[in-house]
């Protein structure tokens, strides 16, 4: 998972559910939680002593940081320059890191049950949770764990659809492809972006989804033995060690994801049902049926994860937004540079750091035309300290504008937390991560694109609904499939669903919580989870649900501090350096203290909330309501 968005020991996953206990109270001292399997302590061994425990895990967080840099460095190498030899390099490096953590945790077994300070405690359980991937403890199922995870995400990083030549004239209909007259998915997202042909939207949607059937067999045998890792571990399988990351336990926390579900769902199906309407009339009853599931390749992404490609579809009467930035950035010939530019100079605005000269010279922000790399946008911190990069193969659109913030929120967030000791550089949780760069993009309003001179005039208030709308396409559209991609894995990882149902199980998902179903038959010798970066990449993606989430309550507080007055989605804290001085606070914690304290120092909640998200777009809930009277609503 080279494009992973954090540093391999970011350790994006905080504390297990022992300590989680004492959140409320704070003792100053904790116990260690007792391991599964710990084993008895040798008659007349000496019983070890808090400061041993302290220097063990002082000396495991300082190994493994250094273990971490060298597989960061080897997966940067590996995402810009796909080749057997960089894959292999960057596998190694991995086992190394994988099979230290295996063996500190291990050996950390012998100070279960002492009483320790609290922070020393919790690196303890962090130690844990250090890596998305455990492996078995032994070298040969190491070794080949990794090798299987460096080529799962280099054959998504290589893939490409090929349209027969017979067919014509290239599906790309001119898009710009990988020069072979192959689509590689740059090309692919354009073509789902701006083509309104639905013969050339399946073509493209059904070549893209044959790029995984081959990681099936390969990823059976990942489930299998990360799973075996995890339960060396202590856990029951992948899933929950993924859910234990969140300082609650993970039954917990599947209980909380699904209570923030049902906060915005209702949200949700009220823009599904409009936007089913509305496809209807671009393709006709027959291929979007009044009462049925969207059909997946019609909504403007090849995942259907973000609409905002149907904004003209969408537009309320009278208009969408009022303006088209993607239109504004390519007239002004804004470069890839500039997009990023942009970014940065929104942070500095709030306080903070400009980046290092390093950053400019050494991140990717164009795909380069002769070779293969991973263009998923990831954001990299190589040194702990001041090497941040991105790599991105930016495209001068509306959509790019604002994930160059969303990566550059994680840039910001890894240089505010580098103070904090190896174990605690990393997200409160892995959503605050995912949420911090979509927060300062949620200021990019009309006012603002106005303020840095991208818009001549800020939309007439009519625009209101437009607006809304807009935001809503990328923002309420995303939240199931943020949510369903781990329920999908998380019953793979048990083994509820086993490998002859992984394709029925994704889409039963699809169609449960998005109301999309595939237009052609799909069947077990595909394998369409797969075509999604972070499958074979094997990053946990409940994170951006709750980031969608998070990212709105976050805004909430930011505005409150910087005193604005008005409807939520109007405000921008561009330039308000007391919410910037709000939001460096809290990143500066990293995953030092539970996240509910790293929530509470920004908002002054200590609880996940949707009621931000809704109350941003209650104007347009009311008014798709209205538009939706008498149909019926999901599928
Ligand atoms: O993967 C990402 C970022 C990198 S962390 C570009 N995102 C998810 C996706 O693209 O699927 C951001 C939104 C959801
Ligand atoms: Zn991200």
């Amino acid at each position: 998972m080279t494009a992973h968005p954090l540093r391999r020991l970011s350790l994006t996953v905080p504390l297990i559910a022992a300590l989680l206990a004492l959140v409320a109270g704070i003792p100053a001292r904790h116990r260690i939680e007792a391991a599964a399997a710990t084993p008895p302590p040798e008659p007349g061994a000496k019983r070890p002593t808090v400061a041993e425990a302290t220097a063990f895990i002082e000396a495991a967080e300082k190994r493994l940081q250094e273990l971490a840099i060298k597989f960061d460095r080897a997966s940067w190498v590996q995402a810009n320059f796909i080749t057997q030899d960089t894959e292999k390099i960057s596998a190694d490096a991995n086992e190394a890191l994988i099979g230290a953590v295996t063996e500190n945790a291990l050996a950390a077994r012998r100070f279960d049950g002492l009483d320790l300070p609290a922070g020393v405690a919790r690196k303890f359980a962090l130690l844990k949770l250090a890596v998305e991937l455990p492996a078995p403890n032994n070298a040969a199922e190491r070794g080949e764990l990794t090798e299987i995870a460096a080529s799962l995400e280099g054959t998504y990083g290589r893939g490409k659809y090929c349209p027969p030549a017979a067919a014509g004239a290239p599906a790309g209909g001119g898009a710009e492809g990988s020069g072979d007259g192959c689509l590689d998915i740059n090309a692919i997202t354009r073509i789902m972006a701006e083509s309104r042909d639905p013969r050339q939207l399946l073509d493209v949607w059904r070549g893209w989804h044959t790029i995984s059937p081959p990681m099936r067999p390969k990823y059976q045998r990942f489930v299998e033995l990360a799973n075996k890792g995890a339960r060396e571990m202590g856990f029951k399988d992948l899933g929950a060690m993924w859910r234990s990351g969140y300082d609650m336990p993970p039954d917990a926390f599947s209980a909380e994801v699904e209570r923030l579900w049902k906060q915005v769902a209702p949200l949700y199906w009220s823009l599904h049902t409009y936007m089913r309407t509305q496809l209807g009339k671009q393709y006709g009853a027959q291929a979007v049926p009044p009462d049925g599931p969207i059909p997946a390749h019609l909504l403007g992404n090849i995942w259907a994860q973000q609409w905002g490609n149907l904004e003209p579809l969408a537009a309320p009467p009278g208009g969408g937004a009022g303006y088209d930035l993607t239109k504004i950035l390519v007239d002004r010939k804004v470069d890839d540079h500039q997009m990023v530019r942009y970014g940065e100079g929104f942070f500095t605005s709030l306080g903070f750091d400009p980046l290092p000269a390093t950053f400019w010279e050494r991140s990717l922000f164009v795909k380069p035309a002769d070779r293969d790399v991973v263009c998923h946008a990831s954001a990299w911190d190589l040194d702990a300290q001041e090497d941040l990069r991105i790599k991105m193969c930016i495209e001068i659109n509306d959509e790019d504008f604002r994930t160059v913030h969303h990566e550059l929120g994680h840039n910001f967030y890894q240089r505010a937390y580098r103070r904090q000791p190896p174990m605690f550089r990393g997200g409160a949780n892995g959503a605050f991560h995912e949420a911090i760069g979509d927060t300062i993009a949620l200021s990019i309003t009309p006012a603002y694109l106005k303020r840095i001179g991208l818009l001549d005039a800020v939309p007439p208030p009519t625009g209101e609904i437009g607006y809304l709308m807009k935001m809503a396409l990328d923002k309420v559209a995303f939240l199931p499939f943020g949510l369903l991609i781990d329920q999908w894995r998380w019953k793979v990882f048990s083994g509820e669903v086993p490998p002859a149902s992984y394709n029925r199980a994704w889409w039963d998902l699809r169609l449960k919580y998005q109301g999309v179903a595939p237009a052609v038959a799909r069947t077990e010798s595909d394998f369409d989870p797969g075509a999604k970066y972070h499958v074979p990449a094997n990053v946990s993606y409940t994170r951006y649900f709750l980031a969608h989430i998070l990212q709105f309550q976050f805004h909430r507080a930011l505005c409150r501090e910087a005193g604005f007055q008005g409807p939520l989605y109007q405000c921008s804290i561009y330039g308000n350096e007391a919410a910037g001085r709000k939001l460096r606070a809290m990143l500066e914690l990293g995953q030092s203290r539970p996240w509910p304290e790293a929530l509470h120092a920004l908002t002054g909640e200590r609880q996940m909330d949707a009621t931000a998200i809704i109350d941003y777009f209650a104007p347009l809930q009311k008014w798709l309501d209205e538009q939706n009277r008498g149909k019926k609503i999901g599928v």
